[in-house]
């Protein structure tokens, strides 16, 4: 494991994140990357960044290893279960493990949040043919569920989507919106903000422009991971 890597060309303001203020829980020093870790902006607006070899081999085998006995139907947010927009498997893992906590330090020392603010850390398998059509991540200010969710954290202001395995057809993250599409690669990830800053086009608000589908599997099958960075500290229940 080696400690070289680029810093990340994107910068993280006091009023969009004002725990940044505060002190990290992590001290920076303890925070190591993978050889060949990169961070590059795709996106300046919506706020789009590939991650190449954030996690490791061992990071990836550790975590599918802890899902696997864990797997369930997935849920899709105010909707219930075995929607028909998702078809894939999902679960939520602890972080305790010290090849999740690993990868929740390196997030954090990107970002500038504090690890305190992540959701438990969700994990989600698809099938040949299984895929998640397009949707939001963040939670809808008119829909019913709205409340509930935003007690604990607050909005889910960044999404980073690790991909676990390389796939072998299919399973891309992809952006209608934007004509973008990211392929699956093993170690590698996709990070994106879900909030308009105040001066981006449209002005401070939820951004539909990040809508975003996991396609269909089409050979073999995917493992991937969702860290969603609340705005406030998440307490894990
Ligand atoms: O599978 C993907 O590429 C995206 C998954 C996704 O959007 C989600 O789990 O919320």
């Amino acid at each position: 494991m080696s400690s070289t890597h680029v810093m990340p060309a994107i910068t993280v303001t006091e009023d969009e994140n004002p725990s940044k203020a505060k002190v990290s829980v992590v001290p920076i020093a303890s925070v190591t990357f993978p050889p060949k870790f990169e961070y590059k902006v795709v996106s300046k607006s919506p706020r789009i960044a590939t991650i190449s070899n954030l996690l490791t081999t061992e990071e990836m085998q550790s975590i599918i290893a802890i899902a696997k006995p864990r797997l369930k139907a997935s849920r899709v947010v105010g909707d219930g279960v075995n929607s028909s927009a998702r078809s894939s498997t999902s679960c939520r893992i602890p972080r305790a493990h010290k090849d999740v906590m690993s990868v929740l330090r390196r997030l954090s020392e990107i970002t500038g949040y504090s690890i305190d603010n992540f959701e438990t850390i969700q994990v989600v398998h698809y099938d040949e043919t299984q895929e998640y059509k397009a949707h939001n991540d963040w939670f809808n200010p008119n829909g019913e569920t709205y409340a509930s969710h935003m007690k604990n954290g607050g909005q889910r202001l960044i999404t980073i989507f690790c991909y676990l395995n390389d796939v072998t057809g299919g399973g891309e993250t992809c952006f209608p919106k934007l004509d973008l599409k990211f392929a699956p690669h093993a170690g590698h990830a996709v990070l994106w903000y879900n909030r308009r800053r105040k001066d981006e086009e449209g002005g401070a608000g939820m951004d539909d422009r990040v809508l975003h589908a996991g396609t269909r599997v089409t050979g073999g099958e995917k493992w991937g991971m969702n860290v969603w960075i609340r705005e406030r500290k998440y307490i894990k229940k």
